[in-house]
């Protein structure tokens, strides 16, 4: 699906707006001054398109940002994810992979609209959405009980959530709809609001959670979850760290414990890799200012996850 898959787009955002503790904004430095570029660069040969930048929108962010509809500051992230829509949509259009580095997960309402927009445009196909996470992140503002916009992206992806302030979306998805639920596939649940519970079961959405993984192991569960998707579709790999053990990463905001082995995670990603389908991946939630001994194990599990999405393999 991409003209040139030996590109990658990258797109490095300093956001927290999403939640409410301050450090994910600090996430992409964290990532990139660990070299994780000259790796993709160098090990894994990609000609890398990517500005230096780590944006943080300042330009576009509101002077003051009230809540509305219990959502916490919802005109930032609008106006940030709309940024950050239009730059992934730039890369998308051209054929290259996209890597972003949030950032909170919010950002994902921004990543996954622009690589749905470029690659309906350019291909004519509708993307799958595969969300390593242990929280579900389909809150309504009305069934969230924090406000937090990181707990709701993939409601205002699919339409299960709309809001005025997020009129751009519409637009943004206008060629290709809304992300259908059955193109959504979760692997690594945990912690699901009983809202989201009731969303999940009323919209038939395939999840995995930890549970499924233990039953069946992660080999099948990655079988039946890449059956889900089926052969002919575009994937967007959205990994929040979180869905790792905190073992493993423990410096991100919504910790939960009983999650993935961080080989578990690469495996993940290693076979997402494998379908040659894969045209953009997310890394979200690391939080550098948070358990301060475990920065440097998150970062490189981080580090790991990536290049396991795009291509490292061992022999
Ligand atoms: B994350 C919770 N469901 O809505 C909520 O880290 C947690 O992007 C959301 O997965 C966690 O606030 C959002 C309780
Ligand atoms: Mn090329
Ligand atoms: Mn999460
Ligand atoms: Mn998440």
């Amino acid at each position: 699906f991409l003209s040139h898959p030996d590109h990658l787009g990258v797109v490095a955002v300093g956001f927290s707006g999403g939640q409410c503790k301050p450090g994910t904004e600090a996430a992409p430095t964290a990532l990139l001054s660990s070299g994780l570029l000259t790796q993709l660069s160098s090990d894994l040969g990609y000609t890398l398109h990517h500005d230096d930048t780590v944006h943080t929108y300042s330009s576009v962010l509101p002077a003051s940002d009230p809540p509305h509809r219990g959502m916490k500051n919802p005109l930032s992230v609008s106006r940030v994810t709309e940024a950050l829509s239009k730059q992934v949509y730039e890369h998308a259009k051209e054929g290259r992979m996209v890597l972003t580095l949030g950032g909170d997960h919010s950002i994902a309402i921004g990543t996954v609209s622009g690589v749905a927009r470029g690659v309906k445009e350019r291909t004519n196909k509708d993307i799958s959405v595969i969300w390593v996470d242990a929280h579900a992140d389909i809150n309504t503002p009305e069934t969230s009980d924090s406000g937090n916009v990181h707990g709701m992206p993939v409601a205002f992806l699919t339409g299960l959530a709309r809001d005025e302030k997020f009129g751009w979306l519409d637009e943004t998805m206008a060629v290709g709809g809304r992300l259908s639920t059955r193109k959504l596939v979760y692997i690594g649940l945990r912690d699901i609001d009983r809202g989201e519970k009731e969303i999940l079961r009323r919209e038939g959405v395939r999840a995995f959670s930890m549970h499924d993984i233990d039953r069946h192991g992660i080999g099948k569960v990655m079988d039946m979850a890449l059956a889900h998707i089926g052969a002919d579709t575009p994937i967007h790999l959205s990994f929040d760290v979180d869905a790792l053990d905190p073992q493993w990463a423990p410096s991100t905001g919504t910790p939960v414990r009983g999650g993935l082995t961080l080989r578990e995670g690469d495996f993940i990603c290693e076979c997402v890799h494998e379908t040659g389908s894969l045209v953009a991946m997310d890394l979200v939630e690391v939080n550098p200012m948070l358990e301060e001994q475990g920065i440097d194990a998150t970062v490189r599990a981080g580090v790991s996850l990536v290049r396991c999405a795009l291509g490292d393999t061992l022999l």
